[in-house]
C-alpha cells in the first residue's frame, strides 16, 4: 500500500547519522510520500545531518538542542513560517553520561540523573508543546523507548528510569492532546547497533541473548522499527494512542 504519508509533513528529531533509528524512520516516511523536516543538535552535528538530509530529500533542516528552551521556541517559529503545519513528529532522542549508564545504579549522581531525565524524558513534553500548535488537522507524535523501562537490563541503569518517565509522559500527553486529535505513542524497539547503543557496556552480549531467546530468534532491524513508526504516523494508526508498540522480535513476552 504505497504513499501512506502522501501530502503529510513530518518532523523527525534524532537523526545523527545513517545508523540512527530516526534515519531509517525518515527513509520510510520519505518512501511513503511525506515531506520531511529534520533537526540537528548544535553545530557539532550540523554537517553530518545536512548530508543525511540531502540523501533523504528533506525540505528543511532546523537546529534544535532539546535542552535549550530558546531553540525550542525558535523551532516552533521556524515551523510556523514553513511548512506551517505538521502531521507527524518523531522524537528519537536520548542521552545520559556514559558513567551513569555503566556505573552501579546506586551510584548515580544527582546531576547525571537529572541530565538523563531532561534529554531523554522531559524533552518529549517540551517537543509536544512546541509542535502541537502546528498540528491543526490533528497528528501523531511517536517516541522511541526500550524495555529497560519496565525490566532490569544490566548496564541500562539511569536510562531505564528515564525511559519509564518517558513512557508515563507519553500517556499523559496522549490524554491531554487526544481531544485535539493528536495521538501520542511509543515504539519499544529491540536492541539495535547505533551510536547511542555503543554507550551501553556489553551491548553485543545483549544482542546475542535476544537472538537466542526472542520468539523470532533474531534481532530487530531498523526497517522494522521504521515500518511501525509509519503505521503510527499514517491514517492506519488513527485509532491508536497512549500505546507502547513493541518491535523487538517478541522478546518482551519471555520470562525464563
Ligand atoms: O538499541 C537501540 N539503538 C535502541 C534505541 C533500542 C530502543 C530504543 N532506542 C531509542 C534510544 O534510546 C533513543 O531514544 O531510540 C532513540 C534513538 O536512538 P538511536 O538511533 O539508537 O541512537 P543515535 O543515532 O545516537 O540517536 C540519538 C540521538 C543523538 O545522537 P548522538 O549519537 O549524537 O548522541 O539523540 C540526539 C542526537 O542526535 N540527541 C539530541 N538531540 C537534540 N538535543 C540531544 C539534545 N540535547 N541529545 C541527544
Amino acid at each position: 500500500m504505497p504513499n501512506l504519508l502522501q501530502g503529510k509533513c513530518a518532523l523527525i528529531l534524532g537523526v545523527a547519522n545513517k545508523w540512527s533509528l530516526a534515519y531509517a524512520i525518515a527513509e520510510a516516511f520519505e518512501r511513503e510520500g511525506a515531506e520531511l523536516v529534520l533537526t540537528y543538535q548544535g553545530e557539532r552535528q550540523r554537517e553530518a545531518v545536512e548530508a543525511c538530509g540531502a540523501e533523504l530529500g528533506a525540505s528543511q533542516l532546523l537546529a534544535c538542542d532539546v535542552s535549550k528552551d530558546h531553540e525550542l521556541d525558535q523551532l516552533t517559529e521556524a515551523l510556523r513560517a514553513a511548512p506551517g503545519r505538521l502531521d507527524a513528529v518523531v522524537h528519537s532522542i536520548a542521552f545520559a553520561n556514559r558513567e551513569d549508564i555503566s556505573n552501579p545504579f546506586l551510584d548515580t549522581s544527582r546531576a547525571g540523573y537529572l541530565l538523563a531525565q531532561d534529554i531523554s524524558a522531559y524533552s518529549l513534553v517540551a517537543i509536544a508543546r512546541a509542535v502541537a500548535p502546528l498540528m491543526t488537522g490533528g497528528g501523531s507524535i511517536t517516541t522511541l523507548t526500550y524495555i529497560g523501562s519496565v525490566r532490569v537490563i544490566q548496564n541500562y541503569n539511569v536510562m531505564g528510569v528515564a525511559k519509564a518517565a518517558l513512557e508515563a509522559a507519553m500517556r499523559y500527553l496522549a490524554n491531554e492532546l487526544g481531544p485535539r486529535d493528536i495521538r501520542v505513542n511509543a515504539i519499544s524497539a529491540g536492541p539495535i547497533k547505533t551510536a547511542s547503543a555503543r554507550a551501553i557496556k556489553d551491548f553485543s552480549s545483549i544482542l546475542d541473548l535476544v537472538a537466542q531467546r526472542a520468539p523470532l530468534r533474531r534481532n530487530t532491524e531498523p526497517g522494522e522499527v521504521a515500518n511501525a513508526a509509519l503505521f503510527l504516523a499514517s491514517d492506519l494508526g488513527r485509532g491508536v494512542t497512549g500505546n507502547i508498540l513493541y518491535v523487538d522480535s517478541g522478546y518482551q513476552i519471555m520470562g525464563i
